[in-house]
């Protein structure tokens, strides 16, 4: 008699219920900035076991947010139910109201949490509002899933700076490319069109002046329909080389192309790449190298969240040193490079300490493997 549910029970359910909104959350990954993309379920029991009656993703753009458009397709029957969010409601006054007083309002009677928002203007204040009314909060479930879904927001509001996604394509002899060589295929198809889904959700790609000069690499979103979301393309260019035959200065009108250069860059070269579409950010030096940390709140200044580094192999050792590498992103292709390889800065064996290995998926012929580190 009395409580049918256990505890466990209850736990299972709210785990199983914040990987349901966690999946939908995703629907706009890379659509929302510089808003996290959030997923809110509204569920309600009436004696028959739980039954979604709302779901709500962050709008494209960013608002409406996703408690409220969950809540209007609850309506009424939002009175006593439970609240799925995967991240901390906010507390406060924007261009939208703030859920946590919606969630109040429309009666809700349990809310669930992932993640809490580090956003000052949030930052407890939201679960404060829905305990104050009497709610009863649960926080932290699925924390550690929801954090690394939404990574390139919490770093950016903890660490002012993008979330960084080294990106790399090895041989099975750990090579990344030929010398002298350009392009050299590694992966096949199917990994290529993964590659290309991966930038169409970020902010930015960055490679190094030597991998544009030796590549000429495009750097844009092929992935049929996804054409318009490529993201801009940085390159870390002291000098100012980039050459205006390059395929990312011909693009430069369509897709946005920055250079990191040194204040003291020939000032002629500059003003050349200007007028041709880059945008030159003047960057500090340090030890004869543009200043990695300066450079990246330079970017998340500008609402820049997620940076996928894709190149070379001194770019990639740079981040790495710096420890400024969040994610590990490996895609390994099936045959050797042989003679004239050039060696990847790390390996499946060799990943540097403090990384957990995230997932793992095949792509066609190729293996891919992905490592987070905690922030
Ligand atoms: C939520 N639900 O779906 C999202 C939230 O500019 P605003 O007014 O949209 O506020 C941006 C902040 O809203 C952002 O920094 C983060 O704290 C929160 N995002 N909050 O309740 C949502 N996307
Ligand atoms: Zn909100």
């Amino acid at each position: 008699a009395g409580s049918t549910v256990s505890q466990d029970e209850r736990e299972e359910t709210d785990r199983r219920f914040m990987a349901a909104a966690l999946r939908l959350s995703k629907k706009h990954s890379g659509l929302t900035s510089t808003n996290p993309s959030v997923g809110t379920l509204i569920v309600r029991d009436d004696g028959n076991g739980p039954v979604i009656i709302g779901r709500g993703v962050t709008a494209i753009g960013g608002r409406p947010h996703a408690e409220a458009e969950a809540l209007a397709e609850a309506g009424a029957l939002a009175r006593g139910a439970t609240a799925y969010v995967t991240l901390e409601p906010c507390a406060h006054h924007g261009r939208t109201p703030p859920c946590a007083n919606a969630l109040v309002s429309a009666g809700i009677a349990r809310v669930v949490g992932a993640a809490s928002d580090p956003d000052p203007r949030v930052s407890g204040n939201g679960y404060a509002i829905l305990r104050a009314a009497g709610i009863e909060v649960v926080e932290r479930v699925l924390a550690d899933e929801a954090a690394a879904q939404m990574a390139g927001y919490l770093i950016r509001s903890l660490k002012k700076r993008p979330q960084v996604t080294l990106k790399l394509a090895v041989s099975s002899d750990g090579m990344i490319g030929r010398l002298g060589a350009g392009q050299v295929p590694i992966t096949g198809a199917v990994a290529r069109r993964q590659v290309h889904l991966m930038r169409a959700e970020a902010d930015a790609i960055l490679v190094g002046i030597g991998t544009a000069l030796a590549d000429d690499p495009e750097l844009t979103v092929r992935l049929p329909g996804l054409e318009a979301r490529s993201p801009a393309r940085i390159v870390i260019d002291r000098h100012a080389r980039l050459p205006l035959g390059s395929k990312l200065v011909r693009t430069a009108q369509r897709v946005p192309v920055l250079i990191a250069a040194a204040p003291e860059a020939d000032p002629e070269r500059k003003a050349t790449l200007e007028s041709a579409g880059v945008k030159v950010l003047a960057t500090e030096t340090y030890e004869g190298r543009v200043a990695l940390p300066e450079f990246l709140e330079d970017l998340a200044a500008q609402g820049m969240s997620n940076l996928m580094v894709e190149g070379g192999a001194d770019t990639a050792r740079y981040f790495l040193d710096e420890e400024l590498v969040d994610r590990i992103a490996l895609f390994f292709g099936p045959r050797p490079i042989g003679e004239g390889g050039i060696a990847a800065p790390l390996d499946r064996d060799h990943i540097p300490p403090g990384f957990r290995l995230l997932g793992e998926a095949h792509f066609g012929d190729d293996s891919y493997a992905e490592w987070i580190r905690d922030f």
